[in-house]
């Protein structure tokens, strides 16, 4: 029998200055700033409930799948958190489901950890204000941190970083076009490749230098909603982050030759008098940022170089639903 229940649901959001690399410290604290879009639909729902007392472990089910292993690791380690906070040593059940693949370059893991955390604290019976959540969301995984908020929200590098807005989903007309070119999950996660970029790549220590003027120059370009330069420096942060990345060894290489059709695919847009700009995160995909107007036409266009496009606009932050009674 459960005790007591919540559920959340939480955005994915897409980098448009990218995190790449972890500070050597404790606590999951990126070594770059970001900025980012939460996107509209996209979405995990996650609900937790406690368990029994007696229970001994926490459950997790994923999109209809029971999860042990690592993926029930690092969901119990926020629990154990939250646990810690509230003084509750309960173990609970999480249910988790996405609207998009897992594990596919769509940063599940930023909706899902965003979810988490808020229905984990509601269930537990805390109430911690926007930046308490978006700080725990962190811990269990950065770009969670910026799921917590809608809209252009950026994340820096302090030691206890919370992710903080820039701007709500309504101040501007934009849209993300996913163009996803396989539903299969990626070979390597984002928190190895990232610790195998930081160890091996000669171009490490470049991008930590380069990476913060990328992420000011996009963060003036939302607060200006001046498209072209915020698309311009948003391409550069995800070129130089793969950049950095396929000089790690063994090199990492998330892109399939449909990515680089993709890219070519967004060139010609722009040839043609289109403002779209090309992002990629850790897999094969491409995500193009456009004016709301266009994107439609844009997936179109696209479309035969991708399996699945999906227009994404701007969209909220991660919310509780009422319980039924
Ligand atoms: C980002 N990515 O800023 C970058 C760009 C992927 C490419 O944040 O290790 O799942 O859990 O903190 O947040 C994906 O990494 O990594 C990511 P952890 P996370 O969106």
């Amino acid at each position: 029998m459960t005790t007591r229940s919540a559920t959340a649901i939480a955005h994915a959001n897409i980098a448009l200055a990218k995190y790449w690399g972890k500070r050597e410290i404790d606590g999951n604290v990126p070594a770059t700033p970001s900025v980012s879009l939460t996107l509209g639909g996209l979405s995990t729902r996650t609900t937790v409930a406690l368990l029994d007392a007696g229970a001994a472990a926490d459950a997790l089910v994923l999109n209809g799948e029971p999860q042990g292993g690592k993926p029930l690791a690092r969901v119990s380690r926020m629990l154990d958190e939250i646990r810690a906070l509230a003084g509750v040593a309960t173990r609970a059940r999480v249910t988790s489901a996405n609207d998009f693949p897992t594990a596919s370059g769509l940063a599940s893991s930023a909706s899902g950890f965003a979810a988490l955390a808020l229905a984990a604290a509601s269930a537990y019976g805390l109430a911690p204000d926007r930046t308490a959540l978006s700080r725990l969301a962190r811990r269990a995984s950065a770009s969670a941190a910026r799921s917590v908020f809608g809209g252009f929200v950026s994340l820096g590098t302090e030691a206890d970083a919370a992710a903080t807005p820039i701007a709500p989903p309504e101040a501007w007309d934009v849209a993300i076009v996913v163009a996803a070119t396989t539903l299969d999950q990626k070979p390597i996660g984002s928190t190895e490749a990232m610790e195998r970029t930081r160890v091996t790549s000669p171009y490490y220590e470049a991008w930590l230098a380069d990476a913060p003027g990328l992420a000011r120059e996009i963060h003036e370009a939302i607060l200006a909603r001046d498209l072209e330069r915020l698309g311009s420096a948003a391409e550069a942060s995800a070129l130089r982050m793969h950049a950095c990345a396929l000089g790690a060894r063994p090199s990492i290489l998330y892109w399939s030759a449909a990515t680089i059709s993709l890219l070519r695919g967004v060139e010609a847009l722009r040839r043609e008098g289109v403002p779209a700009y090309a992002t990629i995160d850790a897999g094969p995909h491409v995500k193009i940022l456009c004016g709301g107007a266009d994107a439609e036409m844009i997936a179109k266009r696209l479309g035969p170089l991708a399996v699945r496009t999906i227009v994404a606009r701007p969209g909220p932050a991660a919310r509780l639903l009422e319980e039924a009674p």
